[in-house]
């Protein structure tokens, strides 16, 4: 054109408005996609973005969102993004997925989720091996395992399974069956209220072992949910965000901020996060 060589363009460098403008996307699709499960796809990419984060490993610094190899397995929530993706392909994967994970609780009714770009995509030779992940059939000791390999301790591993407030169980994917409370589609401490208010007894069906409430048969439990009120020290936490929401959404947040960041080599500085502005 005309002036190109008087004005030499460098290469694009997006500003927090240009990740608002993702975030507004993702929000706005949220909105409109309401045929999904209980309503939203907002749990499913919150799952999308603890499962890209929860592969890492402490001692070895391999794993976490950084890489987004992840990307190689199909999702549900994977395919919800792609147009995203094409919208903005300046955008990582990895940074995309823990973007929407934090959209998504904000979205939800949760707490904000200070976020920061700096995570590039990775090949397929980057994935961690199999089985990083939690299995829901264990206890506390298997919990206190894989997310002490991640650097958490006893609180932040009780406020992140507060994320069982959101979405349901599905016997096509894991093998178990429906939601942990009333309200999946909205970030509460729900959870924590259930566990110790409400009576739960082992299902009685052909599936894996799960635990459904006394009061309405409706609702379900992991094994691993079931774990953080058998230990004592997890209780004490489960007990303090059954009765302080605050504090719930204050130790959430944290852990959460802190999930998406493992491992990744930000250029940026912790107080240089971005605070995206929640949808009306
Ligand atoms: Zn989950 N999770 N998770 N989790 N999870 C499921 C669903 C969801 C465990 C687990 O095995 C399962 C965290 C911790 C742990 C979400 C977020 C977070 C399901 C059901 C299982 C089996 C999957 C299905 O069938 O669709 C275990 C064992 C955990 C630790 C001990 C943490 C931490 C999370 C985020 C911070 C979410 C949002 C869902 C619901 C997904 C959906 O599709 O509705």
């Amino acid at each position: 054109y005309l002036n190109s060589e008087a004005t030499p363009k460098g290469p694009f460098v997006p500003t927090k408005e240009d990740y608002q403008k993702v975030y507004d996307e993702i929000a706005t699709k949220l909105a409109n996609e309401t045929d999904y499960d209980d309503g939203s796809y907002g749990p499913v990419l919150v799952r999308l973005a603890w499962h890209a984060s929860g592969t890492y490993d402490k001692e070895t610094g391999t794993g976490g969102s950084n890489g987004a190899t992840m990307r190689f397995a199909p999702r549900h929530a994977r395919d919800f993004l792609e147009p995203i993706k094409a919208k903005f392909p300046w955008i990582t994967y990895s940074d995309l997925w823990t973007l929407a994970g934090a959209a998504a609780i904000q979205e939800l009714g949760g707490p904000t989720i200070p976020w920061r770009p700096g995570r590039e995509d990775k090949d397929v030779a980057a994935c961690t091996p199999d089985g990083r992940l939690p299995d829901a059939s264990k206890d506390q000791r298997h919990i206190r395992d894989v997310f002490g390999r991640m650097g958490f301790d006893d609180r932040e591993m009780v406020a992140l399974c507060g994320a069982h407030a959101l979405g349901r169980a599905h016997t096509d994917r894991s093998g178990f069956e429906g939601p942990w409370d009333f309200s999946p589609t909205v970030f509460t401490n729900e959870f924590f209220r259930l566990l110790v208010e409400e009576k739960w007894n082992q299902r009685k069906w052909n599936g894996p072992t799960q635990f459904t409430d006394k009061t309405t048969s409706t609702l379900m439990m992991l094994p691993t949910d079931i774990a953080l009120v058998k230990d004592r020290s997890f209780k004490q936490h489960v007990e303090r965000y059954a009765k302080d929401s605050d504090a719930f959404f204050k130790e959430f947040s944290d852990a959460f901020v802190k999930l998406l960041e493992l491992g990744v080599p930000f250029q940026s500085k912790p107080e240089d996060r971005f605070v995206f502005k929640t949808s009306e």
